[in-house]
């Protein structure tokens, strides 16, 4: 509500948006790794390297909720944000900034939310919630940002709607062709590789500092930790790198879950031309 009545975006800004556990940290690495790339020519050291992806690009709803400028930096114009499309500040809608979304298999998504909780939940002293309770609260709709498929379908029928202004992007496809997806990402940006970039390495370059592997193994992303306004207990940047892998719902859903939730996403995007990567 904070946001929406006061917020006001520079018409330059670009938002990274998600619903959560559906790639929101890979892909503000690879957006801040796009835009900053002409900062680090000469120099190899990346923001990337000394914060995590969090605090390289800020949430709209938490560290600019009280429309602090000290909160971001006004040379990078990156935000992101959980918020679903219904619920944006006009300001955003109006305004001539961008909005890159990305989702994913809603039972990876499901799977990854609930590590993520439970995670939280022990460092708060509270005994996680079972999976199957939480798993039955994910297909009622019952979740912190409103049920997966609204979200997804809000941003989906609004990049129909704003092609040129929101960009839809999956989990599953930027890891089968990051290369592709990375170039789009920054012509959508505004940011073209160069041939003489793409010649020199430099795409590859991005999605290996921006990889599973690399971030995840970064002495800031392992042992430091992220404080969120607003959320108590501050959150172990390493959780936020859990497996970085497709369809390892398999490992903690019986194919029968698996099934209701494909069911369910399946009459929940019925018409709308999406089709999600299962
Ligand atoms: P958030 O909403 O709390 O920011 P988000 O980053 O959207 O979380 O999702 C976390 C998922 O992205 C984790 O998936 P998993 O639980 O299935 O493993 C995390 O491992 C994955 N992830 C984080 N960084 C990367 C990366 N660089 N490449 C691919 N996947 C990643």
């Amino acid at each position: 509500m904070s946001v929406q009545d006061r917020f006001n975006p520079q018409s330059t800004d670009i938002f990274v948006a998600s619903s959560p556990k559906t790639g929101t940290t890979w892909l503000k690495a690879l957006t801040f790794a796009i835009l900053t790339r002409s900062r680090l020519s000469g120099s190899t050291t990346s923001s990337l390297l000394a914060k995590m992806p969090h605090d390289c690009v800020p949430f709209l709803e938490f560290q600019l909720s009280d429309q602090n400028p000290s909160n971001r930096d006004l040379a990078i114009p990156l935000l992101s944000t959980h918020v679903p499309y219904s619920c944006l500040p006009k300001s955003i809608i109006s305004s001539s900034c961008k909005i890159i979304y990305i989702c994913r298999d809603a039972k990876d998504a499901f799977v990854s939310l609930w590590y993520f909780l439970a995670k939280m939940q022990r460092s708060d002293n509270v005994e996680p919630l079972p999976l199957e309770e939480a798993f039955e609260l994910f297909c009622n709709g019952i979740a912190n940002y409103g049920p997966y498929w609204d979200h997804v379908l809000g941003y989906w029928r609004a990049s129909l709607e704003f092609p040129e202004k929101i960009l839809f992007l999956t989990y599953e496809e930027m890891k089968k062709d990051t290369a592709t997806h990375v170039k789009k990402l920054a012509e959508f940006m505004g940011c073209s590789f160069t041939l003489e970039e793409e010649e020199g390495g430099g795409v590859q370059k991005i999605i290996s500092m921006c990889s599973f592997e690399e971030l995840s193994s970064l002495e800031v992303n392992k042992n430091a930790e992220h404080r969120t306004p607003g959320i108590s207990s501050p959150i172990q940047n390493s959780v936020f790198f859990r497996k970085g892998e497709i369809g390892d719902w398999a490992n903690h859903l019986t194919p029968e879950m698996g099934a209701r939730l494909d069911d369910i996403m399946e009459k929940k995007l019925k018409g709308s031309g999406l089709k999600l990567p299962r």
